[in-house]
Formats: structure tokens, sequence, C-alpha cells
């Protein structure tokens, strides 16, 4: 909607309004350019901009991801069909038509990977995507510095302090699987606390899960989130990142993760579980600096990408497992029989490339104490 119509790594571009422009692809790209919900800084409505095209590689619609082995662009495939019209000061309109948009990629059986644009889409967002899994029956794992559950803001029902009430309150998403990873700050009070531990929410502040480990908190998250639903949502807010990794951004708060936590946080998320639509949201373009949070944003939608075409290869094709990780490395040779191979990826990255072995000999070292002296110094 906003300056040069490209489309994200250079992906071939899809169209909403040609639905067999996008019924082969596995996931497909959606901008919302929208700020109109932000209560502070705004600039989000560039972020589907600045996450399109912030990178130093071409735009030739190939990623092959060096720790999983797989390509997403090419293997899933992924199509970008644009940003949905979203019109700053009519926040119903907007948030509508970014539902529409979302529900018709989930109904045609893709994963919709939603740009943002601020918090606010994630109402519509996973709306959509729950509209096609079934009503209540998809889990959210949410990464943020903020709950996001307040009732209203400056009075209104839509914003981006709001959506993740609407969405429990409508029943898309139920409070008991609703997953928030990075809060910190000062922000909500007592009472907006109470209603989330009332709906059965699971929060995760910084100071537990620097206590207890990024790890170890999400493999508690991925042992629940699929009791009784039969997919995830994914909402990431770079601003769980810290400022100084993340500065790009509308509400900065001091103290998050690193961008190479959430990087690995994002590729497990997808990796172990069956993602049905997820969001990169709050990258405010005017506020970045050197885009460094317009690279991490990019690379989070790699990750996410990248885990999905992992997860698919290491299914064989048969379609999602709800196996973990541990599990499925312990599975060797990975993947079917016969099978493409897949990549474990903490594995040695040039293992079974028919690398020579590694030499044992003591014979003399080119350089060491018996070497010539380099001459007159
Ligand atoms: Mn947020």
């Amino acid at each position: 909607m906003y300056g040069p119509d490209a489309t994200f790594a250079g992906v071939p571009p899809a169209d909403l309004e040609d639905p067999a422009s996008f019924a082969s692809a596995g996931a497909v790209i959606l901008g919302a350019p929208f700020d109109g919900g932000t209560s502070y800084r705004p600039g989000a409505r560039f972020g589907p901009q600045a996450i399109r095209l912030t990178d130093y590689l071409a735009h030739d619609g190939m990623r092959p991801h060096l720790a999983l082995g797989v390509d997403p662009l090419t293997e899933l495939p992924v199509v970008d069909a644009g940003d949905v019209k979203m019109l700053p000061g009519e926040i119903e309109t907007s948030l509508g038509r970014l539902e529409q948009a979302v529900t018709a990629v989930a109904q045609a059986g893709c994963v919709p990977v939603v740009l943002g644009g601020d918090h606010t889409i994630t109402f519509p967002d996973a709306t959509g995507v729950a509209r096609h899994v079934g009503w209540g029956r998809l889990a959210l794992v949410h990464f943020d510095a903020h709950a996001d559950t307040a009732n209203t803001q400056f009075g209104s029902l839509y914003g981006h302090g709001t959506p993740m009430r609407r969405l429990i309150e409508s029943g898309a998403v139920r409070g008991e699987r609703f997953f928030q990873i990075g809060l910190r700050g000062y922000w909500p009070g007592p009472e907006v606390l109470d209603w989330m531990a009332t709906q059965g929410m699971r929060s995760y502040e910084m100071a537990e899960v620097c206590r207890r480990g990024l790890g170890h908190c999400l493999d508690e998250v991925f042992a629940r989130a699929m009791d009784g639903c039969d997919a995830v949502f994914l909402s990431v807010d770079i601003d769980v990142v810290d400022p100084g990794m993340a500065p790009g951004t509308g509400t900065p708060e001091p103290g998050g993760l690193s961008g190479r936590d959430l990087l690995d946080a994002v590729r497990r998320c997808a990796m172990e579980l069956p993602l049905a639509g997820v969001d990169v949201v709050e990258v405010s373009p005017p506020y970045d600096h050197a885009e460094v949070t317009a690279y991490l944003a990019n690379r989070v939608v790699l990750e996410a990408l990248s885990g999905m075409a992992w997860r698919r290869r290491n299914a064989g094709g048969r379609g999602p497992t709800t196996a973990t990780t541990e599990a499925l490395t312990e599975r060797e040779p990975a993947g079917t029989p016969g099978g493409p191979v897949v990549r474990q990826p903490s594995a040695p990255l040039l293992e079974g490339r028919g690398n020579p072995p590694i030499p044992t000999s003591t014979g003399p070292t080119p350089l060491g104490p018996t070497s010539p002296p380099l001459g007159p110094r």
C-alpha cells in the first residue's frame, strides 16, 4: 500500500481476488499496513514495506536455511498477496478487511503470515484462522513485552492494547490455551492481571524466563498447547526483544529477549507445533536505526517459514505431527525412509557432505617453534 510494490524476498506475487494464484502455496504473505491502534509512537504502517525490503540478499525467491537444510520459499512454497487496504482512521473497516483476507487464505489450506502493522491486527488475524481451524480449537503463542489484554484503550474496544482480550472474549481462542512469553515493565495493573488469571492464561514474565530458561518455558508451552486444540497461531511483537536490538518499535520496554533468543524460539515453535497462522507486528521504521529492527523481523518471518518447511519435510509429506524436536531427533535417520534428508539444526554444518575426516597426525606444524624465522625485523 505504501512504497514500491515488492514481494517478500522476491517470492511470486499472488492476488487475493484470484484464489488459483495461491491455491498451491503452503504459506501466503499478507501486509497489514496499519498503525491506527498505537497508544504512543506510530509508524508501524510502514512495517510491511520494511520487512519485505530490508535484506542484503537478492530478491530471488530463494532462502536456503543453513541450520535446517530447507528452502522454505520454494519448498512450502511461499507467495505474497501484497497489502490489505487498511485506511488510517477507519479501524473497524480496516480490521474487517484484514479478517476477510486472512480467512480466505486459511480456508484455501494455506498458512497466512501477516506483516504488521501494530498489534491491533492480531484480533482479525487469529479470528480469521480460527474460523477455519475451529472456534476455540486454536492455541495462541504470543511473544511480547506487553500483555495486550486491556478491556479498552482510550475508551475504544480496538487498539494495540486490547486484541488478546477480544480474542478470548469472542471464544476464538480459549484463555487456557493462550501463552504469553516475555512480558515485563509496568503495565497492566492488578485488575487486568486478575482478569487474565480468571481466563486461565499462562503468562511468562521476563524474570521467570531468565530464572527458568526460555527453552524450559517453551517446553512447558509445547506440552500444553495442543491439548484440546488442532493448531496454533504464533504472534510475535518485535518489542519482546530488548530495545537495544529492536529499537524501531512504538512502545519500547527495556530488558527483553535477545534477537538470537527470539529467532531460536520462533524456529522451535514452527518445528514443534502445527502453525496455522503467524503475524509479526510493531516494527516502526521511522524509529529504527540502521534497519536493525527490520532485519530482525525479516529473519523472524524466515525462521517461522523455515521451521514449517522442516516440519513438513520431517513428516515426509504425511501431514503435521505433534512430536517434539527431542523425540524427532531420536528418530535416526530422520524422516520417512527414502524421503528427503532432514537436517538436525545443531549437527555440524558440513556433516554428510563428503568432507574428509579430520586428520589425527601429530607431525610438525608449519609455523611451530622450529619454523625458520620470518626474516629481519
Ligand atoms: Mn503487543
